[in-house]
């Protein structure tokens, strides 16, 4: 089989490859598929967002095709930037100022309720046009200050405290072990295999 994975985050691609590596299916990115789309991600929750990269993506390639919407939701910020995460402070703006940004926003705010999570929703297009969701997340505390130079995005300042890191201080292997996007991908691994006995 092969899979088409929707998306052009280099990031979530490689812990993604990492993750699907015992599924014995090629998995192609958008670029490797030929696909050069620009798909409008306007849904209101990552599952509905998740399902639109998808669908789009499958419109071009038939065939079974996943994406992956994901993001960071802090409490102490009626769960911003959620699925905003991607576009928080603009597209431009880089993680350095985006990490700091949110840390600041959090000054004052007592240690307990520091409370945020990651969280991942992966959606599948079958060959048949059916729809599948799995969902992630993982659990951590809004840092004090970025910390760690290991995977992308937001990772510096979600501080896990079983680890006493943040989640850019663990190996790609540990953070998929435990992380919102490892737990979806798992799930999903799962419900394809009973689709189409993968
Ligand atoms: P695609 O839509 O092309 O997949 P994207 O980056 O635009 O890429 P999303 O709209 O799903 O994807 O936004 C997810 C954002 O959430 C991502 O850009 C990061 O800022 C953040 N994020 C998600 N998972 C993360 C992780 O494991 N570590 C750090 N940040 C993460």
């Amino acid at each position: 089989h092969k899979i088409v994975f929707a998306t052009s985050n280099a990031g979530k691609m490689r812990e993604i490859r990492e993750i699907l590596k015992d599924l014995g299916a090629e998995i192609l990115s958008m670029k490797e598929a030929g696909v050069d789309i620009d798909i409008v991600e306007d849904g209101d929750t990552f599952a509905a967002n998740a399902l639109i990269k998808a669908k789009a993506v499958w419109e071009k390639t038939g065939g079974i095709v996943l994406a992956d919407d994901s993001g960071l939701v802090i409490d102490a910020l009626n769960g911003e930037p959620g699925v905003y995460s991607a576009r928080y402070m603009g597209e431009k703006t880089s993680y350095e100022i985006k990490n700091w940004n949110l840390i600041h926003r959090l000054d004052g705010v007592p240690e307990k309720k520091r409370t945020a999570r990651f969280v991942c929703v992966i959606a599948a297009v079958l060959p048949d046009g059916r729809t599948l969701t799995a969902e992630g997340t993982m659990e951590g505390v809004i840092a004090h200050e970025p910390a760690g130079a290991g995977g992308f995005g937001y990772d510096p300042i979600l501080m896990l405290p079983e680890y006493g890191k943040t989640s850019a201080e663990i190996t790609m292997d540990e953070k998929n072990a435990i992380s919102h996007r490892g737990k979806a991908l798992r799930a999903m691994k799962k419900r394809l295999a009973e689709e189409i006995g993968e």
